[in-house]
């Protein structure tokens, strides 16, 4: 199963690597043939080079958009060798075999994602790269192909292995690489169509175009298996992240800091603030003066379940911040920058992870996809926000400036809060949030508990939720999430609204002379 290479076909728009590798085709006396651009930099290296256009006797025109679409360059790759009727075809048509194409195509995410005019994008897709990259694939069994600079080393050490030739398997490898290099380029390509062209939300194709960034130690459990992608180009967010220290990252670790960054995202323009997160829901959630204020305000809130839990800060960590952090067990911070003190007392403590990342907009838009069994449900991302003005008072009392502050705070946290969510906050800070339960008014109560266990905790003399605003990711049905968060002694009460038992549930807010807003707009999150 080894396949001596004689000639090789290189037509490159990344010329990276290109100088190593041809040294050693030469060295082992492969005759090279190039399109223009590639043998004028092989010619440069001092090397002899045929001109794809003699070989094919066609010259390349029309831009270069017909240089290598030729019977002689895709008979050569495509030829079976040992076929007696495919080489016939090839000496009636003067085609000699191509052994080795070395192709990497025009830099189409690149010239997108620099912003080019329309006309450049449409001239950086790239037809006969493609084809010879697939033709080449194809016939793997004779054929090798390389799509990517990494590979190249590669294929250096086997051909000194194998005195100029290429085994069976390391083709057949390179082969299902090639065809995943194309089908994600051709993604890309229809993804730009799709979306940034012709502006459709939902395209009657999804093209996805990720590429394997790193495989997991393993997934939501050991059992499983995982591994992160993202985007070839314009990667942002978690999965973009730089790693300053600490382990590698888990599956759970990078869900839960996409979280949290999500969440502190809806801070940016907020003072110091800080976010902790548990099994995708924060656990506390705060501002304050100073950045360590903002931490030690959101630990409070339920310093139990923030044991283990992923921190996001939307400020440079500095030294403060991170003294407080280290006094108990983090498994990941994120953060948009450390200071040099910070990063020297993180990196004592080896486990801890450290992810810097700049804020994401939390309006922007984009899709959030959701596999389910046999299929994917695909929405578009929950990028809404509600302010004062986008509220109605419907309560008999109008709540006080600072209810109005508590009451949208909370309702900016309840958004990133798995439904059921209800979520009490008073100055700046989450006082007890309830999450992910079937019934609202379980939510209510297990926020109040929370609550609650905070204040024996801390030695308060009551908790924060008296005196709080709680917020409601969609209308209460009866009056009695309402009547347990009175109890609880909250007086301000924000939720989209829409029961038909809202008059009800009025009543009630009124009779215990709360303020209570409308906000017309839901939540879930499930
Ligand atoms: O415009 S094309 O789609 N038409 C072709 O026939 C063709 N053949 C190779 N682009 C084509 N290529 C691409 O040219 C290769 O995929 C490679 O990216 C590039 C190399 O051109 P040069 O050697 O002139 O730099």
């Amino acid at each position: 199963d080894l396949v001596r290479i004689e000639r090789a076909l290189l037509s490159v728009s990344d010329k990276t690597g290109l100088e190593a590798l041809a040294a050693a085709l030469v060295a082992h006396g492969i005759e090279l043939v190039s399109t223009g651009g590639t043998a004028a930099a092989l010619r440069a290296m001092g090397h002899d080079v045929r001109d794809v256009a003699e070989l094919t006797g066609s010259p390349e025109m029309m831009d270069g958009r017909v240089k290598t679409l030729h019977p002689r360059v895709h008979g050569g790759l495509l030829g079976v060798r040992g076929n007696p009727e495919h080489m016939a075809a090839m000496t009636a048509h003067g085609i000699a075999p191509i052994d080795l194409a070395v192709i990497n195509l025009y830099p189409f995410a690149a010239t997108v994602a620099k912003g080019a005019p329309r006309e450049d994008i449409i001239e950086n897709i790239d037809i006969g790269g493609p084809a010879m990259v697939r033709s080449a694939a194809k016939n793997h069994e004779s054929v090798a192909i390389l799509t990517d600079p990494a590979q190249y080393q590669g294929l250096i050490d086997a051909l000194a292995e194998h005195a100029g030739a290429t085994p069976l398997a390391l083709r057949r490898q390179l082969a299902a690489a090639a065809y995943a290099h194309t089908a994600a380029y051709d993604a890309a390509v229809a993804s730009w169509f799709a979306f940034a062209d012709q502006g459709e939300a939902f395209p009657a194709t999804l093209p996805l175009a990720l590429t394997r960034v790193e495989t997991l130690r393993y997934g939501e459990n050991p059992h499983q298996s995982a591994a992160l992608y993202r985007p070839q180009t314009g990667a942002s967010g978690v999965a973009a992240a730089r790693q300053l220290q600490g382990k590698a990252l888990s599956y759970n670790n990078l869900n839960d800091a996409d979280g949290a960054l999500e969440l502190i995202a809806e801070f940016r323009d907020a003072g110091p603030s800080c976010a902790i997160i548990k099994h995708a829901n924060p656990c506390g959630v705060a501002t304050g003066a100073t950045l360590a204020a903002a931490y030690e305000a959101a630990f409070q809130c339920d310093p139990v379940s923030a044991f283990g839990g992923i921190i996001a800060l939307n400020a440079p960590l500095d030294g403060p911040t991170a003294r407080a952090i280290t006094e108990i067990f983090t498994e990941v911070v994120i953060a948009p920058d450390a200071d040099a003190e910070a990063i020297e007392i993180f990196a004592a403590k080896k486990n801890l992870r450290l992810l810097l990342t700049a804020l994401p907009d939390p309006r922007r838009p984009g899709l959030a996809l959701r596999q389910i069994g046999g299929g994917m449900l695909v929405q578009t991302r929950d990028n809404a926000a509600v302010s004062r003005t986008d509220c109605t008072v419907v309560s008999a009392r109008a709540p006080s400036d600072a209810e109005w502050a508590d009451m949208l705070f909370a309702w900016t946290v309840a958004r990133h809060v798995k439904s059921n969510a209800i979520v009490y906050a008073q100055g700046g800070s989450t006082a007890g949030i309830g999450a992910g339960q079937m019934s609202r008014l379980d939510s209510t109560r297990i926020a109040a508990q929370k609550a609650q266990d905070a204040a024996t905790r801390w030695g308060w003399a009551a908790p924060r939720t008296v005196g709080s605003a709680v917020a409601s990711d969609a209308f209460f049905p009866f009056a009695d999430g309402l009547l347990a968060a009175a109890d609880a002694g909250a007086t301000a009460i924000i939720q989209p609204g829409g029961s038909i038992k809202d008059a009800e549930v009025i009543a009630a807010a009124n009779e215990r002379g709360l303020a209570m807003v409308f906000t017309g707009q839901r939540h879930f999150r499930h």
